[in-house]
């Protein structure tokens, strides 16, 4: 029994928060932190319109990182939701991971920064994306982050080519507090499937479509049914006006026939099994402002 309840005393387990402005490569951190595919990645800003849990366990330690939308100043009331999730994870984090990269202005977004600045718990600034970048720039760029965020620590790294991910893994588990585990040893996320579903259907429609097209639509799984072959998925895609709905559509549906082919094979590759995809498109008319409808599709703020 001593055992047992010297092994829960030095267990390790928190709350590991990414955030920072758009487009500087959270959610590529994020999935290559947790190891699985959680958050959609594109080159567009905005990719990222939810907090998304990804939890790490081993047999003495339980990370759970936050995934945010890049920070901005919030147009509409979707974005104020946004704004309200990268917020929230400066509450209630044990390590804060802010992420930012080798070309964007250090002090975009000061207001946000301030808060970090205030912040007690432990900060590392992640400064991403120094394959794209010479030491020289690097250099300055610590130099004026040091200024910017004195308490926190500073680490240059490339997601996408692996550099600085193993050292940052090893700071946070330095950092991480003594704390039972969160969620159940097994559990790896706290959304349901269907949230993915719809997650990789939207990171289509950023990859596909242009201009404002993906920022004006939203996926609903409406249906979703596995049997041992395969998977029959039915989805609203939802767009503000019927010149949106029209261009998703194309010309005698050829755009979203082809569009619906691309989704489904993506949606194959990540579950794994046949997929029957079924893709409606609707006119919600400027559900991107509208309160109670932000909240039907779950983007609820505490
Ligand atoms: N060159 C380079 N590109 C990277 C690196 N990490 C991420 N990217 C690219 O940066 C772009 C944005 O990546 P995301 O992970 O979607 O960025 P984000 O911060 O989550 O963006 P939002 O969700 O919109 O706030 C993508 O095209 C990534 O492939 C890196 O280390 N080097
Ligand atoms: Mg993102």
């Amino acid at each position: 029994m001593s055992n047992e309840l010297s092994q829960q005393a030095s267990f390790k387990s928190g709350f590991v928060n990414i955030v920072g402005n758009p487009n500087v490569g959270k959610s590529t951190l994020m999935n290559r932190l947790v190891g699985e595919r959680m958050s959609i990645i594109t080159h567009k800003a905005q990719t990222t319109r939810h907090r998304i849990v990804g939890i790490v366990n081993s047999p003495t330690m339980q990370v759970v990182y936050s995934d945010t939308p890049g920070v901005l100043q919030p147009g509409y009331h979707l974005q104020e939701r946004m704004r309200a999730f990268s917020e929230s994870a400066l509450g209630d984090a044990d390590i804060l991971l802010y992420v930012t990269d080798v070309v964007e202005k250090v002090d975009k977004n000061q207001d946000f920064l301030e808060r970090v600045k205030a912040l007690e718990v432990p900060i590392i600034v992640l400064i991403n994306k120094i394959d794209l970048s010479d030491e020289k720039h690097l250099n300055e760029l610590v130099i004026e982050w040091n200024k910017l965020l004195p308490q926190a620590e500073i680490l240059p790294i490339s997601v996408t080519n692996n550099f600085g991910v193993k050292a940052l893994e090893k700071r946070i588990a330095e950092l991480l507090p003594e704390a039972p585990p969160y969620y159940e040893q097994d559990q790896l996320t706290d959304r349901p499937l269907r949230f993915f579903v719809s997650e990789i259907i939207r990171e289509k429609i950023l990859r596909y479509y242009k201009q404002e097209i993906p920022y004006a639509s939203e996926v609903v799984v409406e249906h979703y049914k596995e049997s041992s072959t395969a998977i029959e998925i039915s989805c609203l895609i939802l767009v503000e006006r019927p010149s949106q709905r029209a261009i998703i559509l194309g010309k005698e549906g050829r755009a979203i026939k082809r569009f619906s082919t691309s989704a489904r094979r993506a949606l194959e590759g990540y579950l794994g099994k046949h997929v029957r995809l079924d893709l409606f498109v609707k006119v919600d008319n400027n559900w991107r402002n509208n309160s109670k409808e932000l909240d039907r599709l779950g983007y609820l703020t505490d």
